[in-house]
């Protein structure tokens, strides 16, 4: 018989009575005037359809003091719930829904005390707000999407791998403004199209679309044809080729959303709110740190912080837990109380291995046979003790190497011999820090020493590959494609132009397919983890060109939910990701903008730079025309500008005796100083037009004293190889007492153009005006609201002094000082007479009337 809850309740009151009566008749010893045990109110127990949950049950009852109590449960025999008392005491209630269960149900629970006392009460069981869960026990949770279609369909559907591409198993609902839906789908990547469904006579007309409003996206293999090496990049919203790609987060916990981020970098007032949904369980309680120190924030389904912050980086992180225990994802704020825009940075690759040994116990050499091809005993500890040099010399951004654990071992290379992974392009672990570098704690005290001196810190993000002792190669075989080494041919036609986005650069270095969702998510995440555990500011991206679009477009939309919190995109934020891809300008820009990333390095100025000062090849005017040619394609892209890197041979050896084959008879050319001063000069012309142009100008380490080099590993030699240690080292002052005359000259020259740069925005921003071209000399006056700067790059041999007006290069009249010499110049009316050395330069900047 089944009896309705109000039969069954008035049932439970009858039995609840008899007890009682029981007792008073024949009580047992010690049971005497002792009470029925008491049932506490049991909410809802909330089971979604398939799962399991458990229940306590001992907290729910009163037992008048007596222990011992023990439980029976009874579901209803129609409703096929399962219930099963489990551990020691049998006091611990597990609930089992059919997969099919939809709706509520009761369970009759009893308990009796040892003196027979019994008391009965129902536990209700619902599947309302519960998650589901899949036939593999994947919870399955919700995914909206709402889309504005662009024709007038009959109807649309959403297909993908979940309903095996259909256009008629997901079809969404038009709300009178968009055809709406909400999946529910295990959590992780899920790519998808939208489908427009037009009804005719005959069969329906299907449209297949990207969702334009996807915030992931996925590229299937083909999308790009080998014979396609131009750039062609219709993996996008509203092109050809691509997937959206929903990315569904656990929903087994709480959520936190920010719904709103105010900060003043000039005030430092900061305002946040956000959002917190329930995931089964109520919410509990929610926690925030600001520094790391707690921060007390008031509510649970809705917070606010109000702060106003000193000067400087500072992170809030904020968690919701639930009642038992659940953790939503952290919601990771990080906070620049700085008015320094990243287009007003001076970036350093700190290459860590070769930097500063800070630490004789770590940095061990694996073995390799190319000399620098191995740890040569750079670490993290020798960063931090480098941090106030670098602060002296103007360094407002430091790059570092990758710090994911590399590969140990020697592996094969060019030139015949092996080498280590010292240059941190071979992870084999996801999320370790580098052990010839130190520990993750190291990391930290680097990256929070770096902050404590306003510097800002960016990583080599390696998505490229692994190498194949990483446990994505071993564990997941399929997230890689098939062996084709980039140095091979096929026709003719290098792997390298022909397939460079599934080629691969070694072959202990599989390469990732990123036609596979899977790791795309995870490589993603995994860069997303790295930002947020140590504070990174922002990713120096390898190997752009080598991956496809949708690791670009994914990681920027996962930079701006899960660190910038922005709902759309917009101009280069808190976060800054630079790409290198080595080669032209348009397939740079290619993979530049509001989706993608937020700025590559300007190959192209950098070989303009090469030719016409190192080589001193063509006319000085090529540089303004090489980057007039630059901001034409990049626009306002905050591009990284440089002349040189540990990819291309050294300036000042460049520029002294040329390409050198880096293979020497069975071991690497390691190059010497220039012995004369002239190539110095040169890379002082270099330095001087980076650092009086706008973009972002990189200091490879190194370049700031010209120590030489061939091409790769010689352009990595260690800077003690030229310094000597660094110990005790904390200035421009104390290095260049250490070094060369002519690497002394270098130092200082950066040191008083990085001061330029920081004082002047002429400098910085604004557009060029040309105040002098000859072949050999170009000057150019640039002005930034009411500052003002005139340049002068002389490569001849001979010392000039020129004079000209200022009114046409939109100069004020007025006091001059060079900000390379500090020597004055005042300007006669409208004129003014600017001397320069021989290969020399001059920064004039404008100090009044
Ligand atoms: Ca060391
Ligand atoms: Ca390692
Ligand atoms: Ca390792
Ligand atoms: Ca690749």
């Amino acid at each position: 018989v089944h009896l309705d809850r109000r039969d069954r309740r008035s049932n439970r009151r009858i039995l609840a009575l008899h007890p009682a009566i029981f007792a008073a008749a024949a009580c047992l010893p010690g049971c005497c005037g002792r009470e029925s045990p008491i049932w506490l109110e049991v909410e809802a127990l909330v089971v979604a359809p398939g799962a399991t949950e458990t229940l306590a049950l001992r907290p729910l009852v009163v037992d008048d003091r007596l222990k011992g109590l023990s439980f029976e449960a009874q579901a209803d025999p129609e409703s096929r719930v399962i219930v099963e008392l489990v551990e020691g005491g049998g006091d611990l209630l597990e609930v089992t829904l059919q997969p099919d269960f939809e709706g509520e149900t009761v369970v009759d629970l009893v308990a009796e005390d040892r003196c027979g006392n019994v008391a009965t009460t129902e536990l209700v069981v619902t599947t309302e707000g519960a998650t589901t869960v899949t036939p593999s026990g994947a919870t399955l949770c919700p995914a909206a999407i709402a889309y504005t279609a662009a024709g007038d369909p009959d109807a649309v559907a959403v297909a993908g791998p979940f309903n095996d591409w259909s256009t008629e198993d997901d079809l969404l609902e038009f709300d009178g403004v968009q055809w709406v839906t909400e999946l529910r789908l295990p959590p992780g990547a899920h790519p998808y199209k939208l489908v427009e469904v037009d009804e005719t006579a005959f069969e329906p007309v299907l449209g297949w679309t990207c969702d334009p409003t996807a915030a992931y996206i996925q590229c299937d293999a083909d999308y790009k044809q080998p014979w396609e090496i131009g750039l062609v990049h219709d993996c996008v919203p509203g092109g050809r080729s691509c997937n959206s790609m929903l990315v569904v987060e656990p929903c087994d916990v709480p959520r936190l959303e920010s719904t709103a981020l105010d900060v003043n970098a000039a005030t430092g007032q900061v305002h946040l709110e956000a959002a917190v949904t329930a995931g089964p369980n109520p919410v509990a309680s929610v926690e925030a740190t600001l520094d790391g120190a707690p921060l007390t924030v008031e509510g649970t389904d809705a917070v606010t912080v109000d702060l106003t912050l000193d000067p400087g980086r500072h992170t809030i992180r904020i968690a919701a837990l639930d009642e038992r225990g659940g953790r939503s994802e952290e919601l990771y704020i990080p906070v620049w109380i700085d008015e320094r825009d990243w287009t007003d940075q001076v970036l350093y690759f700190a290459f860590v291995d070769r930097l500063w040994d800070g630490d004789p116990e770590l940095g061990a050499p694996e073995g390799a046979t190319a000399t620098g091809g191995d740890y040569e005993g750079g670490d993290l500890p020798g960063l931090v003790a480098m941090l106030p040099l670098l602060e002296d010399l103007g360094v407002t951004t430091l790059w570092l190497s990758n710090l994911q654990d590399n590969a140990e071992g020697a592996w094969d290379g060019d030139c015949g011999l092996t080498y280590a992974g010292y240059h941190q392009y071979w992870p084999d672990d996801a999320l370790g820090v580098e052990e010839h570098f130190g520990t993750s704690a190291d990391l930290h005290d680097l990256v929070e020493g770096a902050h404590a001196r306003g510097m800002r810190v960016i990583v080599d993000w390696v998505a490229n590959h692994v190498h194949q002792d990483h446990p994505y190669a071993i564990e997941h075989p399929e997230w890689f494609g098939a062996y084709a080494f980039c140095k091979d041919s096929v026709d003719g036609q290098l792997n390298f132009d022909r397939i460079p986005e599934t080629c691969w650069f070694a072959p202990y270095l599989p390469d990732i397919d990123y036609a596979n969702p899977e790791p795309l998510q995870v490589m993603v995440d995994d860069a997303i983890w790295w930002a947020r555990t140590y504070g990174f500011d922002g990713f120096r991206v390898d190997a752009v060109k080598h991956m496809n679009h949708a690791v670009a477009w994914n990681l920027r939309s996962a930079i701006e939910a899960k660190i910038e919190h922005r709902r759309v995109p917009g101009p280069p934020g808190a976060f800054y990701t630079v790409g290198e891809t080595f080669d032209g300008a348009d397939r740079i820009a290619s993979y530049v903008g509001d989706h993608q990333l937020h700025g590559q390095f300007d190959f192209p100025l950098y070989y303009a730079i090469r030719s016409t000062l190192a080589y001193g090849a063509g006319e000085m005017g090529d540089l303004l025309a090489a980057y007039d040619a630059s901001k034409a394609v990049f626009g306002d892209a905050p591009m990284s500008t440089f002349l040189g890197n540990h990819d291309v041979n050294r300036f000042v050896t460049d520029a002294w005796q040329g390409w050198q084959d880096p293979c020497d008879g069975g071991q690497i050319r390691v190059a010497d100083p220039p012995f004369d001063a002239w190539p110095y000069d040169r890379l002082m012309l270099g330095w001087t037009f980076l650092f009086t142009m706008p973009g972002i100008p990189l200091v490879y380490y190194g370049d700031e004293l010209g120590i030489p080099g061939n091409p790769d590993p010689d352009n990595r030699q260690p800077m003690w190889w030229h310094t000597g240690d660094l110990t005790g080292v904390s200035s421009v002052e104390d290095l260049a007492a250490r070094v060369l005359p002519d690497q002394a000259r270098v130092l200082r020259h950066v040191q008083a153009l990085t001061r330029a740069r920081h004082a002047h925005p002429a400098l910085r921003t604004g557009g060029w005006v040309e105040w002098w071209r000859e072949p050999d000399l170009i000057a150019y006056g640039r002005s930034s609201g009411g500052d003002h700067a005139l340049v002068v790059l002389n490569r001849s041999d001979t010392p000039r002094a020129l004079t000209n007006g200022l009114g046409f290069a939109g100069l004020p009249q007025g006091r001059y000082v060079d900000a390379l010499t500090g020597l004055a110049t005042q300007s006669d009316a409208d004129q003014i007479t600017v001397n320069v050395p021989a290969r020399g330069s001059a920064v004039l900047v404008w100090e009044g009337q």
